[in-house]
């Protein structure tokens, strides 16, 4: 079988730490693209000279030039401005919003049969936009966000239990911003509750949801926690992970559930928007949404991340995209 070919769109932190990752695992052949010239060539030239010393047998290239990614299986999309302190992501809606229109462009005309997994921010409208411009079929166009929120969520509970983060298992599902929605009834440290781990950790239920809520609100601003200590831009080598997670769901056809910017087509009662959703992901890229019943303040929190989502894609269409 042919090896797969990754086209990585956007060379800065991201797509990088995506280049080295995909060429450890030895995913595929990447070709790493970036307007700024040189950049993706250095990157990938550092990156392919550790192949020796790795013990990784792909080919590992960069340019300038969309030609280039002609016929990729699988395309990652970071290209766009990350955050600096004090911006929320939604600053970034227009800048990013031109960037991802000529990408997609691109995208479309030199790699038409690809999957598409966008990580641009503000991501929920990024996604929205990519496939819109693509016009590729929604099972195909995707978002990361999910997973990395609830592996942020899941390492605050694994360290405030003493636990390893292996048996911790989390879920965010929302727009991927200040809204976004942690599941704590389902968290667990396997199969056991969180939440009564933590109520018998402190024997006081009151003090267990205290931390329980510290720890939501800090994954909900985990984003920019990493943005205000870095400075000059925000995370990236767990963004990358997450999106590896989710290449190697679809590249290897692992039906993984993972918390998935997918398209909804009534799904929680949503329609017609890309939202964070617990997914099955395979080789037809989103196979399928997992539903499941909310309680009434889960599904409140989540109809208010949509709304939020809502207004930056109206927004994002008042501007012209
Ligand atoms: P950065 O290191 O600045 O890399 C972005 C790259 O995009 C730069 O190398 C630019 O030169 C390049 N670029 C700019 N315009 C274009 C263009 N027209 N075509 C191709 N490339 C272009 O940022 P980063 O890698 O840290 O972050 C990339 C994006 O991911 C940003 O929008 C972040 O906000 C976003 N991000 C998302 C998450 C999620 O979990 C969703 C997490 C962290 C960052």
């Amino acid at each position: 079988m042919a090896r797969k070919k990754i086209a990585l769109i956007g060379g800065g932190q991201i797509g990088g730490v995506l280049a080295q990752l995909i060429a450890q695992k030895q995913l595929g052949d990447v070709v790493l693209f970036d307007i700024v010239e040189d950049l993706p060539q250095g990157k990938t030239l550092d990156i392919a000279e550790a192949s020796r010393v790795d013990g990784f047998d792909v080919s590992v290239t960069g340019t300038n030039n969309y030609k280039d990614i002609e016929g990729a299986d699988f395309v990652i999309i970071t290209a766009g401005l990350p955050r600096k302190p004090g911006m929320s992501r939604d600053d970034l809606l227009v800048t990013n919003a031109k960037i991802m229109k000529t990408v997609a462009e691109n995208v479309k005309q030199y790699a038409p049969n690809s999957t598409v997994l966008v990580i641009s921010n503000p991501l929920d409208a990024m996604v929205t936009l990519c496939q819109k411009v693509t016009g590729f079929p929604h099972n195909r166009v995707l978002g990361q966000a999910g997973v990395l929120d609830s592996s942020r969520f899941a390492t605050f509970i694994a360290w405030e239990l003493g636990v390893s983060v292996k048996d911790v298992n989390a879920m965010v599902m929302g727009g991927h911003g200040d809204t976004m929605v942690p599941i704590v009834r389902y968290a667990n440290v396997n199969g056991i509750p969180a939440m009564e781990l933590l109520e018998r950790k402190y024997n006081d239920k009151a003090k267990a949801k205290e931390v329980m809520d510290a720890m939501v609100n800090r994954t909900k601003m985990a984003g920019g926690e990493v943005v205000k200590l870095l400075k000059t831009g925000s995370a990236f080598y767990s963004p990358a992970s997450s999106a590896i997670a989710m290449t190697e769901a679809i590249l290897f056809d692992e039906k993984r559930i993972l918390p998935t910017c997918a398209y909804l087509n009534g799904e929680f009662g949503i329609k017609g928007y890309y939202v964070g959703v617990p997914a099955v992901l395979g080789s037809n890229g989103v196979e399928r949404v997992l539903e499941f019943a909310l309680d009434g303040e889960e599904k409140a929190a989540l109809d208010n991340s949509v709304k939020a989502v809502q207004g930056l894609v109206a927004d994002m269409e008042r501007l012209g995209f």
